[in-house]
Parts: C-alpha cells; structure tokens; sequence
C-alpha cells in the first residue's frame, strides 16, 4: 500500500512533473544560439536489508550541483492527502515556489514544519479545503501532521536550477550543465546524504555511481508542533 502510494508520487514530481515546473528550467529554452552545457548522468544504487531491489522509492531521490547557476522560476506544486498520507511524499521545487495541500480525507487534517529553513503551521482542516505555504528559503523542509503522528511530506527547496529525480531504476541526467566545479548531492528520504565534489568539463560526465544505504534506517517518530511526544493512541481513532 505504502509503496503503491510512493511510486504514485514519483509520477507527480518526475521531471515535468508539478504543472511544468520541470519546464521551467531556464536552460535550454529559448535561445538556440546560446552555447549549451554538458551532460552530467549516471545510476543510484541503493541497498536494503534484505533483497529488495530495486526499492520502490528508489525515485524519490533528490540530485543537484551545488555552487551551480541559480535558481529556476518558482512555481505552484500540490501535496494531496490522501488517506492519511501526503502524496506524493517528495516535491522538489525551486526556490520562491509554493505548496498547496489539499486534504481529500473526510476528517480533519493538519499540516506544520518545524525544520530550520520554513516553519509554519497551516492549522487543521477538513475536506475539500486546501492551504499553501511559500517556500523562500532553500534547504530540506519536513511537513507533519499534528493529528497524526506517521504522516511525512519532504520539500527539497532548490537554489540551483541543476536538480533531478532519477528513474525507477536509479538513473538520473542533469542537463545543460555549465563546465565547472561542484558539489554533487543526493538525498533520499531513508539515508544519509552523500556528498561528492564534481568536476564537470565541456564533454560532461556520465557514468557516475552513486551509492546510498538505506540499511541502517528505521521510523524514528518526530515531536508534534508543541515539541512533544503524539498521545499513544495519535492515528489509531476510528477515521
Ligand atoms: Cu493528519
């Protein structure tokens, strides 16, 4: 069930996903006469306990180049909930761009942050209704529910234009890349970060390999938005 939900939410934020925000690049647009970048691709490999492969989130990695060009046009991006789960349970956006979640559960529903880059809390509401909170500052934002305590959303605030999600299958390609030094960065939600500097030259890389593991990782629960613990029986009502 889990998983059917996850691969759902790689479909919504793939590349084109969120309304074109994809699109909305900047580069390769326009002006055919501007010189291009490079290429930079290459796979994610993610272990698991166990042989799972490959996992079913595996797409809901983030990539980007760090100390790259700035930032993309900002956009509209949609976290539905959906039977007390935010789908899809990864956005990537640009910086600026704002997320709108809309509750399709008949109860009530509440979404708030407490993570360093956007704090905010949106309230509780009921079906059909739906809030919107602008992200202006870059960096990883977890989204909660103060109701109940398993429900997760992940916003990856882009202050590069040069991010992706890789394929079901791990494989990723930054585009029109400018030659020059970076930081090449992954996030996914169940492992530590990984962290590489990258050199990128007019002929692009390709063939990169990127390791994630995801075997140490277990649900460690979060506070709610008084920093305290959820009541034991957070989730568990009737609805
Ligand atoms: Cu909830």
């Amino acid at each position: 069930m889990r998983g059917t939900a996850l691969l759902a939410g790689v479909c919504l934020v793939g590349p084109g996903g969120l309304g074109g925000l994809g699109g909305l690049g900047g580069l390769g647009h326009g002006d055919a006469a501007q010189v291009r970048g490079a290429r930079v691709a290459g796979r994610i490999i993610l272990p698991e306990r166990g042989n799972h492969t490959p996992s079913p989130d595996l797409g809901t990695a983030v990539v980007w180049l760090e100390r790259a060009p700035g930032p993309a046009r900002p956009g509209v991006a949609e976290i539905a909930i959906n039977d007390k789960q935010f789908v899809p349970g990864v956005v990537v956006v640009p910086v600026g761009s704002t997320v709108r979640f809309t509750n399709h559960d008949p109860f009530d529903h509440n979404v708030f942050s407490v993570s360093e880059p956007s704090q905010f809390d949106l309230g509780e509401y009921g079906r059909g209704e739906a809030k919107e909170w602008a992200f202006t500052r870059p960096g990883l934002v977890r989204v909660f529910c103060n109701v109940h305590p398993r429900m997760v959303a992940f916003v990856q605030v882009m202050a590069t234009r040069h991010y992706t999600q890789p394929g079901r299958d791990g494989s990723f390609a930054l585009e029109d890349v400018p030659p020059g030094a970076y930081t090449l960065r992954v996030w996914h939600p169940r492992t530590p970060d990984v962290a590489r500097d990258l050199s990128v030259g007019p002929a692009g890389v390709s063939g990169l390999e990127v390791q994630l593991d995801a075997r140490g990782f277990r649900w460690v629960p979060h506070k709610n938005k008084y920093g305290k613990d959820y009541p034991t029986n957070a989730g568990r009502e009737r609805y």
